[in-house]
């Protein structure tokens, strides 16, 4: 009797044990389809900060490779407490930021954020960012698609053209 009753437990056991292995093949499978082509994310990269500066930004290009309009919703990285998307502008010669909730990829077009006009800011890092380093950033669109891409740190500070469009005050 004792054994009639432990070996159908050792077979549930089993059972359970072969269906986690399942589900982690499945979410594996589906993590890998999150990269599945519906935006390219090209020219990415993060500026690397000294330890005293707490926010920086990143640029990228997004291209949607579909044929239907693509919605950017949220954006949000391991190495800060939040990531806004921004939108720089000069009025009267004063730079100015704004935070941008949504942003829409034309079907087919792409949308480039450069140090002049659009960035996703990092607020409130967590340590310091170090050229060369990959930074984890996780990129949310419309109809609850995900894509995670790692943006290289690139130390812009000795770049002139970019020094005047640093910004750390907010
Ligand atoms: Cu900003």
């Amino acid at each position: 009797m004792k054994n009639y009753l432990r070996k159908p437990l050792g077979n549930q056991a089993l059972c359970l044990y072969m269906l986690l292995i399942f589900s982690a093949m499945i979410t594996a499978a589906e993590a890998s389809d999150e990269s599945a082509a519906f935006i390219e994310v090209t020219d990415l990269y993060v500026n690397a900060t000294p330890p005293t500066i707490k926010s920086t930004a990143a640029y990228m290009t997004l291209s949607n490779l579909t044929e239907e309009v693509i919605t950017f919703i949220g954006v949000t990285s391991p190495a800060a407490n939040r990531v806004e998307l921004h939108q720089t502008s000069i009025t009267d010669g004063m730079m100015k930021m704004r935070p941008v909730s949504t942003l829409k990829i034309p079907a087919k077009g792409e949308v480039k954020l450069s140090p002049a006009g659009l960035h996703m800011m990092f607020k409130k890092l967590n340590r310091s960012l170090q050229p060369g380093e990959n930074v984890p950033i996780a990129l949310f669109f419309s109809k609850e698609r995900k894509l995670t891409v790692h943006a290289q740190v690139r130390d812009i500070r000795g770049q002139k053209e970019n020094k005047t469009l640093l910004h750390h005050h907010h």
